[in-house]
């Protein structure tokens, strides 16, 4: 894990370093800023990386004169997101792993038909601007899209199962009927999750990992859904009270590890299963980071691909020092950092701006494939 002189001034460093050097072509004429922010903290991994070794002792001033070549700095930092991030389990019945299904870096877009989630309650209420949403999103490049009915935000209280699947069947049905892309159910309901799969969802994707309502796990089983368990510390209502761990990542780690096996011992295939470390649900801003940095742990420990949910989150708005400034760049830029640790999928809310900085990353890595 990078220490917090690392992570705050690793970046900057490689911003002064890179940046004047970065070939315009390859940052678009559009959102040149995320661009160049996004190279410049891939850059600063290698630099970290030497730096967390010991094998390179610099100080800010004399980072413009490391030693290391600039080009071999951006490939090799662009390359880590070539390598495959998680151990796929086997295939059981012939299913493909997910990740081999949906090869990442990938993202999930959402879709929130929800009146108060965590930063665009109330935009999609009406179900066919939410289907509209989605399709959009689907265009601008998501490999999946996440339709939630619930808000799952700080301090929320919940609703009930009538009022969600008003919210989300009709525009799961809707996305459906005009676009073949996957879609993911946002929710903790085992009627939600069955009436979603029966309009045309393919995942199942449950904050509280099958613990709110364990018949869930039974249904997406059923259904041949794949399923995403997420990491939640207490719930919603309260979880950002006072949130504590001895070591975030173990505990993590291992509670992402034992819901695995709870769903695989209840039948699912565990070629269907990914994880994701539930980034503000029940963490500190050091608990979130700390995650996002180990990645490739988490994706280890639990057996399966990674997702993370960082998007216009609230710690970014403490990170860039503000709350009330827009996070899409810090979004960005985070959720670059999470795919160079192990994170498989990303869960935004803004794929064009990911999409691109993925066609940057793959363009940089020189590996020939662009993602469609
Ligand atoms: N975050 C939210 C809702 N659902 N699902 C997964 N798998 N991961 C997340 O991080 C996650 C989630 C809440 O964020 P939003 O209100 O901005 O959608």
């Amino acid at each position: 894990m990078l220490s917090s002189w690392e992570f705050t001034n690793g970046p900057v460093v490689a911003i002064a370093t890179f940046v004047p050097l970065v070939p315009l072509a390859l940052l678009g004429r559009r959102r040149p800023l995320p661009a160049a922010l996004m190279i410049a903290i891939i850059a600063a991994g290698p630099i970290a990386v030497q730096l967390r070794e010991g094998a390179m002792h610099f100080s800010s001033s004399t980072a413009v004169s490391a030693p290391m070549p600039i080009s071999a700095a951006l490939l090799a930092a662009a390359g880590r997101l070539d390598r495959h991030p998680a151990p796929s389990p086997p295939t059981l019945a012939g299913v493909q792993p997910l990740d081999a299904r949906i090869p990442g870096p990938a993202l999930m877009g959402i879709v929130n038909v929800t009146p108060d989630s965590f930063s665009d309650g109330g935009l999609h209420r009406d179900p066919a601007v939410a289907v509209a949403h989605g399709l959009r999103l689907a265009a601008e490049g998501a490999a999946i899209v996440d339709v939630g009915g619930e808000s799952t935000r700080p301090g929320s209280e919940g609703v009930d199962a009538a009022e969600e699947l008003d919210r989300v069947v009709a525009v799961v049905r809707g996305i459906r009927a005009a676009s073949d892309v996957p879609i993911s159910i946002d929710t903790s309901k085992a009627v939600v999750a069955e009436a979603a799969l029966a309009a045309g969802a393919t995942m199942v994707n449950d904050v509280t990992a099958g613990r709110a309502d364990p018949r869930i796990l039974d249904v997406a089983r059923d259904a041949g859904a794949d399923l995403c368990l997420m990491h939640m510390l207490g719930e919603p209502r309260t979880m950002q009270d006072d949130p504590r761990y001895d070591d975030v990542v173990r505990e993590v780690g291992a509670f992402l590890r034992e819901r695995v096996e709870a769903a695989v011992a209840r039948g699912i295939d565990p070629a269907r299963v990914c994880v994701d470390p539930g980034i503000g649900f029940g963490k500190t801003v050091d608990h979130n980071l700390a995650l996002i940095a180990a990645g490739d742990e988490l994706a280890r420990t639990a057996g399966c691909p990674l997702v993370v949910g960082l998007s216009r989150k609230r710690f970014l708005g403490a990170l860039i020092g503000d709350p009330e400034r827009d996070r899409t760049t810090a979004s960005v830029v985070a959720g670059v950092a999470a795919l160079g640790r192990g994170a498989w999928m990303l869960r935004v809310h803004d794929v064009q701006p990911h999409m691109d900085a993925l066609r940057v990353l793959q363009a940089v890595a020189g590996s020939g494939t662009m993602p469609a």
